[in-house]
């Protein structure tokens, strides 16, 4: 365990805080404490902390989930005083540890929901940020609404005062801040969604009009909704990693935590109520952010799926050895080069060939360990996410379909649960019904096409597309993956 007095003794090469934690105020509430906003908010707040003569962003996590697990993750929070540390590792090996004592509290909002809602309320706070995944903002693939008639939103209609989720956690914070006369403060999306800001701002004043439209009027105006391009990559880390970290850091951190070196975050610069020096420790402010955006998940994001499936289909448990095998890279290589690349624009200053050769290094990172079965959970929402526009265009441009057609081929065979060599896994897919599960067992291999996760470009209708998958899917089912791979 770590705690404030392990301050006093950090190890030789283990960087300290650059403040005086017990000097830290809060100044930011979080929605969803997992490794991502470690490494990425909660690691450029750590720095930027340093550079305030009163250090007064430090960051409140929330939960919002219940049970053994959440309780057990808020217990070691607490028993660290929220203190953790971040290796960073290159591809190339090289890392470096540092302490993070950005995270001032870790409440489990259902255990004491007053406890978040009186900070919310408390001018203090002036941004709520949250990391709730791209399928987390409630909105209906189809019409592209918040989804009012959701059970837990209708509970929150119901009890405004006492919600369970962040629409209603957020909005009745807004309201006492309305009702004390106090401003808002802005609302700031982590997620990897494109126009994150836009959809959460969708979100909660969707949730906000179905619970007072003069609330929602007054959140319009008080409230901002900045866009951002988030990026890094981290891994979950498992017992064995948790050891390694330790051992090379000489900690005994119960909460250790691993990322690659490189780092991005682009973000508009509309902060209703101020924010910390991010500029100052390398978040790059713009106008705009959509091609940046476009560009990170296009490429990154949609052939980090792109590898997943077929990666574990092929038995392997890591992105680093799937990106190993040069047949799934050079699927990759091909899928960019032919049907992403053409149809996207570099923000000032990026080259798209260097972009595409340094998300192939990236995934190369052994440090990572990643899992290819978390970077295929939830596949639902990032085929959607990661993948609609790229088939819109291949589509709308009458292009040749078969790399997204061996994509959606391999999802589908992967919600089997089945690697080539006989061993099963259990597929994450948290939105996914017995229904759809009998769509992609149906004998008839066209029936899988009917998830929702395509339904961002079934109105396009392409009977090749259709066929393309039937055919893949046949060819990885008699002669494997490999003879799939289109060439
Ligand atoms: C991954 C991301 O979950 C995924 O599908 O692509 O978690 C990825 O690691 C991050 O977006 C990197 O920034």
């Amino acid at each position: 365990m770590i705690t404030r007095e392990t301050l006093r003794k950090l190890p030789a090469d283990v960087l300290p805080l650059p403040y005086d934690v017990a000097s830290v105020t809060p100044g930011i509430v979080h929605f969803g404490v997992g490794n991502f906003f470690r490494a990425h908010e909660a690691y450029y707040v750590n720095k930027a902390l340093g550079l305030e003569s009163r250090p007064e962003w430090g960051i409140i996590g929330v939960g919002l989930t219940s049970g053994e697990r959440s309780e057990r993750k808020a217990a070691a929070y607490k028993d660290q005083d929220c203190l953790f540390s971040l290796t960073e590792t290159a591809p190339s090996g090289r890392s470096e540890v540092s302490i993070n004592g950005a995270l001032l509290d870790y409440l489990l909002a259902p255990a004491d929901p007053e406890a978040v809602l009186v900070h919310l309320a408390d001018p203090a706070i002036r941004i709520v940020s949250m990391t709730i995944t791209e399928g987390g903002y409630n909105i209906d693939e189809n019409t592209e609404e918040f989804r009012v008639d959701a059970p837990a939103v209708q509970d929150d209609l119901a009890h405004p005062e006492k919600p369970s989720t962040i629409f209603g956690y957020v909005v009745e914070g807004l309201r006492r801040r309305r009702d004390a006369g106090l401003g808002g403060f802005t609302v700031l999306s982590c997620d990897n969604l494109r126009h994150n800001g836009n959809i959460a701002r969708k979100a909660f004043l969707g949730y906000a009009k179905a619970r007072d439209p003069e609330l929602a009027a007054w959140i319009e105006k008080n409230v901002t909704f900045p866009n951002g391009m988030v990026d890094r990559i981290t891994p979950t880390v498992s017992r064995e990693i948790a050891a390694r970290l330790n051992q090379q850091s000489g900690l005994d951190d119960d909460l250790p935590l691993v990322a690659e070196d490189f780092t991005q975050w682009v973000v508009e610069d509309n902060f209703v109520a101020g924010r910390p020096a991010l500029d100052k420790v390398g978040v790059q402010f713009v106008d705009d952010v959509s091609d940046y955006e476009h560009v990170k998940i296009r490429m990154l994001n949609a052939s980090h799926i792109m590898l997943s499936f077929p990666g574990l289909l092929l038995g392997y448990q890591q992105i680093d050895q799937a990106v190993s095998d040069p047949d799934l890279s050079g699927l990759l290589a091909k899928f960019l080069d032919t049907d992403v690349i053409p149809t996207l624009k570099a923000p000032p200053g990026v080259s798209l060939e260097d972009y595409k050769k340094s998300v192939i290094s990236r995934f190369s990172n052994p440090a990572m360990a990643d899992q290819t079965l978390r970077i295929a959970s939830d596949g639902s929402s990032k085929v959607q996410v990661f993948w609609t526009e790229t088939a819109r265009k291949l589509l709308e441009g009458k292009r040749d379909v078969k790399y997204l057609a061996f994509g959606i081929a391999a999802y589908l065979e992967m919600l089997r649960g089945k690697a080539e060599d006989g061993t099963t896994f259990e597929p994450i897919e948290p939105t996914l019904k017995s229904e759809d599960y009998a769509l992609v067992n149906d004998a008839d291999l066209g029936a899988g096409l009917k998830l929702a996760a395509f339904d961002g470009w079934r109105h396009l209708e392409h009977a090749g597309l259709d066929e393309a998958v039937v055919a893949t899917r046949r060819t990885i089912r008699d002669k494997g993956v490999k003879a799939a791979i289109p060439s």
